[in-house]
């Protein structure tokens, strides 16, 4: 049944700014700029097999362009399309060094965006799904460029958070707080759709998604939970079955719709985890637990996890409320 008629995400962010009588329409135009960027990263992250057509990284192409590397593409595209609009202070990216200020030229807003333009970028090469993952914050210095106190606050702190996921078809997912919405990329019209309204995730299972092959590197807890998952018993439904595409934001995406729980614990060669708790982890918290879901590094919540400096590397264990909760068990008996 369509209750609403075609809402496409301009109109949905618009329709949600409007419940706030406050609002200024900043934040709508920053994330329709966010919108954009989707576009043209979608269309890049489609021509990725042509790069070996149309000339190596780092060659030029036929156009006589230096063909660049597509997560600093990435990286460059979200940049310009953000930098110049007066609604934010600063930036950081996973793949800037320090902060990205606003140049002088353009006017600074209020807002604080950090990002991932294109996570899982090992799966590029081979045309599996990759992502983009941003997080957006009020800016907590009064005026100017935004400072790193801008940027080191804690995800309980968000604004709105999504992702857009370069799969079969181009999803952003995004939340302001008010429940999690996702849209689908219709090419051709260029808008993106909503597809998935008020997303829920499943209680639990019946998916787990964790690189198994670095069970060695585990700790005692961590291999006795996975053990477990692994366990013939029909009526906790397991076994679970394992997905991993050690694709972020796809392993997310799946686990999101149909249930289950994504695992980047501490091991021996990252014993501080490897995901990135201002680019990758307190985004994806946030919006699971719009889902009704949780996310925790094994003892705290994510998002009340202070952020240390820009590189701040956390365990992540995101997904269906029940099965963290276990995890959680396993991990403090241990
Ligand atoms: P990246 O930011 O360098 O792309 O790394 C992050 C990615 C995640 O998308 C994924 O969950 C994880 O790294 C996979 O790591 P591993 O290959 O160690 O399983
Ligand atoms: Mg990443």
């Amino acid at each position: 049944m369509i209750k609403h008629g075609i809402m496409t995400l301009q109109r949905h962010i618009m329709e949600q700014e409007r419940k706030f009588p406050m609002a200024t329409g900043e934040f709508s135009g920053l994330m329709s700029d966010l919108a954009v960027a989707a576009k043209i990263l979608a269309r890049s992250v489609n021509k990725a097999g042509l790069i070996d057509v149309l000339g190596f990284t780092g060659d030029e192409n036929i156009f006589g362009e230096e063909v660049k590397k597509l997560d600093i593409l990435a990286n460059e595209t979200i940049i310009h399309a953000l930098d110049h609009s007066g609604h934010l202070c600063v930036m950081a990216s996973e793949e800037s060094d320090g902060l990205i200020e606003i140049p002088d030229y353009h006017p600074v807003g209020k807002y604080v965006m950090l990002f991932d333009p294109l996570d899982g970028s090992s799966n590029i090469d081979v045309n599996i799904s990759i992502g983009t993952i941003f997080s957006i914050f009020r800016r907590v210095t009064p005026s100017g460029k935004g400072t790193l106190a801008d940027v080191l606050q804690q995800g309980n702190q968000q604004v709105a958070a999504g992702y857009v996921l370069y799969g079969s078809s181009t999803m952003f997912v995004y939340s302001t707080g008010q429940g999690l919405h996702g849209f689908t990329y219709d090419p051709s019209i260029g808008e993106f759709l909503l597809s998935n309204e008020d997303m829920k995730i499943p209680e639990h299972g019946p998916y787990y998604s964790i690189n198994e092959g670095y069970y060695h590197r585990w700790s005692e807890g961590m291999r006795r939970y996975v053990s477990y998952l692994k366990e013939e018993d029909p009526a906790t439904g397991r076994p679970y079955s394992l997905r991993y595409i050690g694709s972020l934001v796809a392993d997310f995406h799946r686990n999101l719709l149909y249930g289950g729980i994504f695992l980047y614990p501490t091991d021996t060669l990252h014993p501080k985890g490897k995901l990135r708790l201002l680019y990758e982890a307190n985004s994806l918290a946030f919006l699971v637990e719009q889902a009704g879901g949780l996310a925790t590094d094994g003892v705290r919540r994510i998002l009340d996890i202070q952020p240390e400096d820009l590189g701040h590397r956390v365990p992540l264990i995101i997904g269906s409320k029940k099965d963290v909760e276990l995890a959680m068990d396993f991990l403090r008996e241990s």
